[in-house]
């Protein structure tokens, strides 16, 4: 069964490959052959892209409620309390410095600059948008008054008003500046799903049936067999992305002016996401291993090596799963108890390198669209960041799926993943590494600090097996 889940995301990753080098031939292909008046075309160009693109926003409901109730109910069911709590603090901890090490090389290196993109100058600020309104906003969505109108709009104070102004040359070949004023579209402006809403409700009512107990028993079971049908769902969807991904890329070549544009930013967005992935890996974990343990993190990194690697070439968690849990209790002597309690729910929920990336690409999608994030809308990135990466599957290309979800929080425009996708089959690798080398850092910090837990455990079961 596990050979097969490695086959089949070895031939995702090699279809997807091939699907982005179909795409950019075709879309170069597109650019010379097709007259101007051809790129009415372009529609039809983009349908199978657009296809893909609504099928993954239509699942963020069911995956969003499914993996954080079934995640937060199933934690005490299946460990001591103890051994849980601390799973979960030490997950939310690294996701959360992941996704702001993310967001401060995104604002510092500023991949995806749109000042020489943007033939338009970005005149102002989006005006009535006071801090005070906006962080009651992002509150106020934390708690929708009606779950099904969260699933398409938010609640908000006021529509931004954005003032833009474009310089061009009039009938007297004399340079005029136009000045104009448009709603912005991608502040609070009520459309757009309310993911933080949908995010809380979820993790309190998993608490709720998690508290139940034998009473919650038949919601739990509901939830655990929705978010399995949805990761159904959602493999079939990544099983169509090869194909809409050639057309997505495909148009995205025919409409942009300047390739070597894109290109370059795309080279920088790559960069700050690679830079991200490394600091949190390599100076980040390391450390937080070293005061947690106080044990040497470089002997722990070089045992859990063939775990990372075959991450990197399978860019599947749950692929690389067995090898991480051998690698963990067989090299680094890691407790069983613990490597069998962390390291699957690690996998699936404890991901920090798809919430760094998440968050990067969300906003370098804000800055190629010359969009400035208000601090509440960076704030909404982050979290819906870390609960999307929570969200998303131990699969090829999942975060793709699941940063859907951050850009509809932030109301950004979905159709720019097609910017990514090209590069996205190669930061996934290196993002499946961190997540993995992630989970097996949190096994080896749980393992120290409930070392006494195990201890009398394991003796007792040492006694067991003498006696047996
Ligand atoms: N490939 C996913 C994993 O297996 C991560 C991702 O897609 O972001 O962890």
């Amino acid at each position: 069964k596990r050979r097969r889940a490695v086959l089949e995301d070895v031939i995702l990753v090699v279809a997807l490959v091939i699907a982005v080098i179909i795409g950019i031939g075709l879309g170069v292909g597109l650019r010379e052959i097709w007259t101007p008046e051809d790129k009415r075309k372009i529609f039809y160009l983009k349908f199978p892209g657009q296809v893909l693109l609504n099928m993954l926003k239509c699942l963020i409901l069911p995956l969003i409620v499914s993996s954080l109730i079934t995640a937060t109910a199933a934690l005490d069911k299946k460990a001591s309390g103890r051994l849980g709590l601390g799973a979960i603090i030490y997950y939310m901890t690294t996701t959360l410095i992941a996704v702001i090490i993310g967001i401060v090389l995104v604002l510092a290196i500023h991949p995806g600059d749109p000042d020489d993109l943007g033939k338009i100058e970005r005149k102002g600020s989006s005006k009535d948008t006071k801090p005070l309104d906006a962080l009651l906003d992002l509150i106020r969505n934390c708690f929708p008054n009606n779950l099904v109108t969260a699933g398409f709009k938010r609640e908000i104070t006021q529509i931004a008003i954005e003032e833009k102004s474009r310089t061009f040359v009039n009938s007297s070949g004399l340079n005029e500046t136009e000045h104009f004023e448009i709603e912005a579209p991608y502040l609070d402006d009520g459309s757009g799903m309310n993911v933080l809403g949908v995010v809380v409700f979820s993790v309190a009512l998993g608490c709720v049936i998690n508290h139940l107990e034998e009473r919650g028993r038949p919601l739990m079971l509901f939830f655990e067999a929705l978010n399995d049908a949805t990761m159904v769902l959602i493999k079939l969807v990544i099983w169509y992305s090869p194909f809409g991904i050639i057309f997505l890329i495909a148009s995205k070549f025919v409409e942009t002016d300047d390739i070597g544009e894109i290109a370059a930013k795309l080279g920088m967005y790559m960069v700050t996401v690679l830079a991200g992935l490394a600091i949190h890996a390599i100076i980040v974990l390391p450390l937080i291993y070293f005061i947690a343990t106080r044990k040497n993190p470089a002997k722990f990194a070089f045992n859990m090596l063939k775990a990372i690697l075959t991450a990197w070439g399978t860019a599947s968690s749950s692929a690389t799963l067995p090898v991480t849990m051998e690698c963990l209790t067989m090299k680094n002597k890691v407790n069983e108890r613990v490597v069998r309690f962390v390291a699957p729910i690690g996998a699936t929920i404890n991901m920090d390198g798809t919430a760094l990336y998440e968050a990067v690409a969300s906003i370098f999608i804000a800055q190629v669209n010359g969009i400035t994030l208000s601090v509440a809308s960076v704030i909404i990135i982050s979290l819906t960041a870390t609960a999307a990466a929570i969200g998303a599957a131990g699969v090829p290309q999942a975060g793709l799926v699941t940063m859907v979800i951050v850009l509809t929080a932030v109301n950004l425009p979905t159709e720019d993943v097609t910017l990514i996708l090209a590069i996205d089959w190669f930061l996934d690798r290196f993002r499946t590494a961190v997540n993995v080398w992630g989970d097996s850092i949190g096994a080896g910090i749980l393992d120290h600090v409930f070392r006494d837990l195990f201890r009398n455990e394991s003796e007792a079961t040492l006694v067991d097996s003498d006696n047996s």
